[in-house]
């Protein structure tokens, strides 16, 4: 898989707001939020799309979204509630080809999302 901007992130040539980071996944805020609270969850391992998740990936997918739950209940907005999204693909609105599960939160949310 070719590198993406998150790789460089990822690796700190490219600077960004991190929440969290483990040796597993890194947090940060999204450069350009479409929420009042907009954040990415990444995989440290480079995955293209969602339909590259391999079975040995299962527990890392979760574990992405343990992050993303606990780093709402940090900002305080987990009680009121998030939304996860995680597109897919160029109708997916996929745009970055590394997965990364945004969170949204700080508002009410619209439903449907398109
Ligand atoms: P998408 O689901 O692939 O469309 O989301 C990519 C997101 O990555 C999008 O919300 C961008 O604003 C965000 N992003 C970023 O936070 N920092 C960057 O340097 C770049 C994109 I490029």
């Amino acid at each position: 898989m070719s590198e993406t901007i998150f790789t460089k992130i990822i690796n700190k040539t490219i600077p960004a707001d991190i929440l969290f980071e483990d040796d597993q996944v890194l947090a940060f805020k999204d450069i350009s939020p479409q929420a009042p609270v907009h954040f990415l969850v990444i995989p440290k391992k480079p995955i293209a799309t969602i339909n590259d998740i391999q079975s040995d990936d299962d527990a890392l997918i979760g574990y992405m979204y343990r992050v993303a739950a606990n780093i709402c209940a940090d900002l305080g907005v987990a009680q009121q509630g998030f939304r996860t999204v995680m597109n897919c693909n160029p109708d997916g609105g996929q745009t970055v080809y590394h997965i990364h599960l945004h969170v949204l939160a700080g508002k009410p949310l619209g439903w449907p999302p398109y």
